[in-house]
């Protein structure tokens, strides 16, 4: 045994033994204690052996399933450790340095780093932009912009929810406002091209010359193409309007520039940092600072954002900061700026491709007929499935989707696509060629779902009640198997029970 290795293994022994020396201390002050105070330090699985065993259930479903809900991913151990540590104890309304609580120094150190992180993921420099990291989420994130920058019933615009848009872009019904952003202000949508699944920009630019909105919206939850945000911009310019980037879905494609980045021509851009991000929970808003325009006479009109964003934040709809999931923001912001981190990016875009070009080789309809970014969205209309029953044979073989409109689609309550994302399943490692099997896998799923609905009654309730009869159970147990063995090849980052 050589001298190094000897040392090595005498300071290991010496480590061990005081943190043993440690728990046992620790033990000691535990069973001396009363009752009460008992089970303030036991660990959930002795507390509360009910609701652990579900948690780890929830963590068998996702380890055992292929997760392809485009708007997710498996956060990686270190922001759980964030998410899960003493931080969440802690009140501190308002910003760093100007807080209603004490004992907040080494909060605001967070916040602030935070808020430095998030800038340098994106380049931006702090003159020219500024951020606040304190938005429970993305849709609340959204809320406090138009708080900010808008009065109530003033316009916006945003793509529709039916055509890829997001709910807090301002989704209404012909017969209800559905969204609080349509409740509170006056909306009207923009729409993709029905044939071509591309946002009609043309069009766009008519209406909104007609509609005056004050705030237009670019942003998505199921459009598979980069936005155009020059020409955004152009329509905002020839209406006077904020223009809002919504980058949610993206921002990690972004933060490892591998796609148009929104910062160059947005007053503000809004995302959460749960997505292609793979951060905590969370939402985060960046805001212009300096000089907005210029006048004829030479006159510099300022930005106003920082104050009225933070004031909007709280007091306006907030309350305490999240900070456990603020400390989270500043470790993912800080993992988005490695070289590992844009080479999980590429990978997420190449396995989008793989997944887009495998189900087209198939013979599956794509909407806008490709992919740029992490999801592809299949148009099943020509293959006789809806989305509704493709989505739910997909969960019966342990692959998570979901549902989604495809453009030109009459009902929102009866959409004919679904909606796959590679970002989850690329964090578990995957490659383009386990990408085939994954495509596969679906295509057998979406096969078998055509022989059901060949023998099932009309409704989706009898398909459902088709999948589990005597004649389809077990097919459907036999591809389920398969898809949980191949999955379960692949790690997942976190905790291993939970
Ligand atoms: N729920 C998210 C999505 O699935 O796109 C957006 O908030």
């Amino acid at each position: 045994m050589s001298r190094k290795f000897l040392f090595v293994n005498i300071l290991k022994n010496y480590s061990l033994r005081r943190q043993n020396i440690h728990l046992s201390a620790r033990q000691y002050q535990i069973d001396k204690m009363s009752g009460s105070a008992k089970i303030l330090h036991q660990n959930l699985w002795d507390q509360d052996e009910e609701l652990f065993a579900i948690i780890k259930k929830e963590k068998q479903r996702q380890l055992r399933g292929l997760e392809m809900i485009a708007s997710e991913n498996f956060t990686s151990l270190s922001v759980l450790q964030c998410l899960s540590s003493c931080l969440h104890n802690k009140y501190s309304e308002g910003m760093p340095g100007q807080r209603y609580y004490g004992g907040n120094q080494y909060i605001d150190e967070i916040e602030i780093l935070a808020q430095k992180r998030s800038l340098e993921a994106y380049g931006l420099n702090p003159d020219e932009w500024g951020v606040n990291v304190q938005p429970y989420s993305g849709s609340p994130a959204n809320f406090v912009v138009y708080t900010a920058l808008i009065q109530p019933h003033d316009r916006i615009m945003g793509l529709d929810l039916p055509d890829g848009g997001h709910l807090t872009h301002g989704f209404m019904t012909p017969n209800k406002r559905i969204s609080a952003t349509s409740i509170f202000f006056e909306s009207m949508p923009y729409k993709v091209d029905p044939e071509t699944g591309i946002i009609d920009y043309n069009k766009m630019e008519e209406m909104a010359k007609l509609f005056k909105p004050k705030i237009i919206i670019t942003g998505m939850s199921c459009y598979s193409r980069c936005l155009d945000y020059k020409k955004f911009r152009e329509i905002a310019d020839q209406n006077g309007a904020y223009l809002f980037s919504d980058m949610a879905h993206v921002s990690g494609l972004v933060a490892a520039k591998l796609i148009p980045s929104p910062f160059e021509y947005s007053d503000v851009v809004s995302t959460t940092t749960h997505k292609t991000l793979r951060g905590p929970r969370a939402g985060v808003i960046f805001y212009r600072k300096g000089v907005r325009s210029v006048k004829s006479n030479g006159e510099k009109v300022m930005y106003d954002l920082e104050s009225r964003i933070n004031q909007a934040v709280f007091p306006a709809l907030q309350g305490g900061p999240h900070n456990h999931a603020i400390a989270a923001i500043a470790n993912a912001m800080k993992q988005a700026q490695l070289p590992e981190f844009r080479e999980y990016q590429e990978q997420v875009l190449k396995n989008a491709r793989r997944l887009c070009k495998g189900l087209m080789d198939k013979g599956y309809k794509i909407a806008a007929d490709g992919t740029d970014v992490h999801l592809v969205l299949v148009d099943l209309r020509p293959s006789g499935i809806t989305g509704a029953r493709a989505e739910y044979i997909l969960e019966e073989i342990s692959i998570a989707c979901n549902k989604n409109t495809v453009p030109g689609d009459k009902s929102a309550l009866n959409p004919s696509g679904i909606r796959l994302g590679t970002p989850a399943l690329t964090t578990r490692g995957l490659l383009e060629a386990d990408i085939d099997k994954v495509v596969e896998f679906i295509h057998r799923g979406l096969e078998l779902s055509k022989e059901i609905v060949a023998t099932s009654g009309p409704k989706l309730v009898d398909f459902k009640t088709a999948v589990h009869s005597d004649q389809f159970a077990s097919k459907v147990k036999a591809i389920r198997d398969e898809v949980e063995e191949f999955s379960m090849k692949f790690p997942m980052p976190g905790y291993d029970e939970y």
